[in-house]
């Protein structure tokens, strides 16, 4: 019996050992499946792919948003309005500007009814008269007949166009025709900097200022501070654009017809400009690909002959404005289209009307994409097709500077291509959309363009949006190819259209007949 028990006891014993030898078996392969279950997830999250390194330089994000405006409006109204000139002698009576249904109102629901998001009014300019009752001058609304001294018309403009949620800027002319201190530079940039500090100081939220290079040869010589005016902007209001021929932040295009280069790079050197050269103005209208200032062009064009309002003028044909449209937009710049208040203080009609149908035609070219029902192609895929985030699919999204198709960096790519194959061969179109992902820096130096092998467009660059239109309409197309032939870096295309624009169609069929 106690032979019995005592092996029974070692039987036990044994028996404890060796399920206890199982337990730690099995807890050393639960914590072996643990330690790989858990390195698994370390190496997935380190398979995901990153973004490629930018391409210095970059636009700030002010400037960003301002490209992605497009289009913004210009308001040309003061004096002028009521001589019937472009340029005031400055000797104009206050007693003239008397607008008798003065309605900015009206203003700011033009411009919303055709989707503009930002306006810019001339609060002073040449002619030296204020629009708003500047403390440093009697030449100003103070001293006029409407709302009898009492009125404001910057004040209104910014109300009415904030109550729409449209974004304004200023113009605030640097040439003074009235101001006997001009001609004088300390006291005549003493006082040109209060009124810009009155300004700033007094409205908020000023999204663009307009440094105006225009003086007459002829006039009074005077330095302007320019950089200690820059300073005090960005002082006052730091997510400010300051635009002159020399930037900051936004450059002149170098003409007034609303046309950028057929290449036009947003980088610039700085040190290569002076305002009011007209030397440089071609250099203005290219850009720089070396160079080392993020400086985007804007192409300022009335939408009549003249920036003030004149009985005699009327609006420019929808034609017309579309072929600004595209030499601006299309070409990597915004638009900055002037529409002058008439004498009454209104937006005339006629003009309303033409922006509208503006808008409307701009929307009917682009609304539909015939990309979106094509299937993309690429030459290759950053972090390959597995990676996933730097697909083709980025360029159809609604994402026009953050998603986008990244190319692999191996070098080894004589060039990048996407091709664009419909469905069912019949693709018909005559507009090419292609936009890059501006905030890697502008890359792309000259691009081809193919449908069904045969080469139509030879262009160079792209920037933030590059229209192509085609002389023809292509009708029947089974791809279309888009090769990017010189770039700094790999490109980066944040987006892709093929798009059919009637309105130049039916101007060509209309030209023919
Ligand atoms: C020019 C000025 O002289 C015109 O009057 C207008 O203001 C235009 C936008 O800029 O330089």
């Amino acid at each position: 019996m106690c032979t019995y028990k005592r092996e029974r006891e070692r039987g036990k014993e044994e028996g404890m050992k060796s399920s206890m030898g199982r337990v730690s078996w099995i807890s050393i392969l639960l914590v072996t499946l643990i330690l790989e279950i858990v390195e698994l997830c370390i190496c997935r999250h380190e398979e995901v792919t990153t973004p490629p390194l930018p391409i210095l330089p970059l636009p700030t994000y002010s400037q960003l948003k301002w490209q992605e405006r497009e289009i913004i409006m210009f308001l040309h109204f003061g004096v002028n309005t009521f001589t019937n000139k472009e340029w005031g002698s400055g000797h104009e009576k206050a007693s003239i500007f008397n607008p008798s249904g003065l309605n900015t109102t009206q203003w700011a629901s033009v411009a919303a009814e055709a989707g503009i998001s930002l306006m810019i009014l001339t609060a002073k300019h040449h002619d030296g008269f204020c629009l708003w009752p500047s403390k440093y001058t009697p030449h100003s609304v103070i001293s006029s007949p409407w709302k009898s001294g009492k009125g404001d018309v910057v004040q209104d403009f910014l109300d009415a166009a904030t109550a729409q949620r449209i974004d304004v800027g200023i113009y605030l002319s640097p040439w003074d025709k009235h101001e006997p201190r001009y001609g004088l530079d300390v006291p005549y940039n003493e006082y040109y900097l209060a009124q810009l500090q009155e300004l700033l100081n007094k409205y908020k939220n000023i999204k663009e200022i307009w440094f105006d290079g225009a003086k007459d040869p002829k006039a009074q010589n005077v330095s302007y501070y320019f950089s200690e005016w820059f300073s005090m902007a960005k002082v006052l209001q730091s997510c400010i654009n300051i635009f002159s021929d020399a930037g900051p932040d936004v450059r002149w295009v170098g003409d007034e017809t609303g046309t950028a280069g057929d290449t036009c790079w947003s980088t610039i050197n700085r040190t290569s400009l002076s305002i009011g050269d007209p030397d440089i103005a071609e250099y203005l209208n290219t850009g720089d690909p070396r160079g080392t200032d993020w400086l985007p062009a804007e192409c300022d064009v009335s939408i009549r002959k003249g920036w003030f309002w004149h009985k005699s003028e009327s609006p420019k044909k929808l034609s017309h404005l579309l072929d600004i449209y595209y030499n601006s937009v299309g070409k990597n710049c915004v638009l900055l289209l002037n529409v002058p208040p008439n004498t009454t203080g209104l937006i005339s009609h006629t003009d309303a009307l033409r922006l509208k149908e503006f808008r409307s035609a701009i929307n009917t070219i682009f609304h539909h994409n015939l990309a979106e029902s094509c299937s993309i192609k690429v030459s290759s895929q950053r972090g390959g097709k597995e990676g996933g985030v730097f697909g083709p699919e980025n360029m159809l999204d609604s994402d026009h500077l953050w998603s986008y198709w990244a190319p692999k960096e191996d070098g080894n790519e004589k060039d990048h291509w996407i091709e664009i194959w419909s469905r069912d061969g019949n693709l018909r179109f005559n507009v090419i959309r292609i936009q890059e992902a501006i905030g890697f820096g502008q890359r792309i130096k000259e691009h081809e363009i193919y449908v069904d092998g045969k080469v139509i467009i030879k262009g160079t660059t792209v920037g933030y949006k590059r229209l192509h239109r085609l002389v023809e309409v292509v009708g029947h197309a089974h791809v279309v190819t888009i090769r990017i032939t010189k770039s700094r870096g790999v490109p980066l295309i944040s987006s892709i259209g093929l798009h059919f624009d009637p309105f130049w169609h039916s101007r060509l069929t209309l030209a023919s007949k």
